[in-house]
């Protein structure tokens, strides 16, 4: 019996996922999809995700999706080395986080993404109808690929929108490192809520958008180096997984975009 990934190699999601599995050291089969090549919105991947997104694990030959809900079964049924707190209320927490991380950071970490992380590059290159046809066959997101131009990207406004969504998710972690007292959101031991977050703040920092949390938070700057510094950070964020490997002309890395931040920062004032 072997567990097996959906994945893409850059997408947050999916290295969540791969950030437990690699904790847990489970075994597992890499089946890496390409996000150009569109295999996640083909006939045979809808019967495994209806949803038409990566991740999806297939473990005992059942498929599950949404990353949070793979995280939770993994931690649910291979119980050797584990990553929630057992303590109920201290659990309650984690979870709260996990259902925050899913409704803000999450999505709001696309806008970036595709407006300076190269993810749009491929839409640049269709034909109108194309992507007009592609935009249709997504079960799930043709609203969010409806809320930006292919060519020439999101408006400033759902830009800000986003930022102030990410410095909003930015104080609630410095909150729970100050609450829990650190090194890790919920105290001294690393569990899914950190695997939950580090993917989206480890890509703002690949785009360049540190400054987000560089001077406010500074507890979140020790941990986030503490995290890439795990070996589990270092075999999911492989060679090719980050935006600036696979679009290096666009994306060049920690405070690259500083003066974006501060533009942003001058606008509420
Ligand atoms: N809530 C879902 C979100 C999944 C999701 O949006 N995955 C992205 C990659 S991070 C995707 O597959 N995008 C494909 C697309 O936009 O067509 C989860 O956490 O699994």
């Amino acid at each position: 019996m072997s567990i097996e990934l959906y994945n893409f190699s850059q997408s947050t999601c999916s290295i969540k996922v791969r950030l437990l599995l690699a904790e847990k050291e489970l075994p597992w089969v890499d089946r890496c999809l390409i996000s150009s090549e569109n295999h996640h919105l083909s006939e045979w991947y809808l019967k495994l995700n209806p949803n038409g997104v990566v991740p999806t694990l297939v473990d005992d030959e059942k498929a599950i999706f949404e990353s949070t809900a793979i995280l939770e079964y993994l931690e649910d049924k291979y119980t050797q080395h584990t990553f929630r707190p057992k303590d109920p209320f201290l659990c309650s927490q984690l979870r709260a986080w996990l259902i925050f991380v899913d409704v803000w950071p999450a999505p709001a970490v696309r806008v970036p993404s595709f407006q300076y992380g190269g993810l749009r590059e491929k839409f640049k290159i269709m034909s109108h109808d194309a992507f007009e046809n592609l935009k249709s066959k997504r079960p799930l997101k043709i609203e969010f690929y409806n809320s930006f131009d292919k060519d020439t990207g999101f408006p400033k406004s759902e830009i800000y929108n986003s930022f102030n969504v990410l410095e909003r998710s930015f104080k609630r972690m410095e909150l729970l490192l100050m609450r829990f007292g650190g090194p890790w959101l919920f105290g001294k031991d690393y569990t899914i809520g950190d695997m939950a977050i580090l993917p989206t703040v480890d890509r703002l920092e690949d785009l360049g958008f540190d400054a987000l949390w560089r001077t406010g938070y500074p507890l979140i700057v020790d941990w986030l180096k503490n995290a890439q510094n795990r070996k589990s950070s270092k075999v999911s964020f492989y060679h090719g997984s980050r935006l600036s490997h696979q679009f290096p002309k666009l994306v060049k890395g920690k405070g690259t975009n500083d003066h974006i931040v501060m533009e942003f920062k001058n606008s509420k004032n």
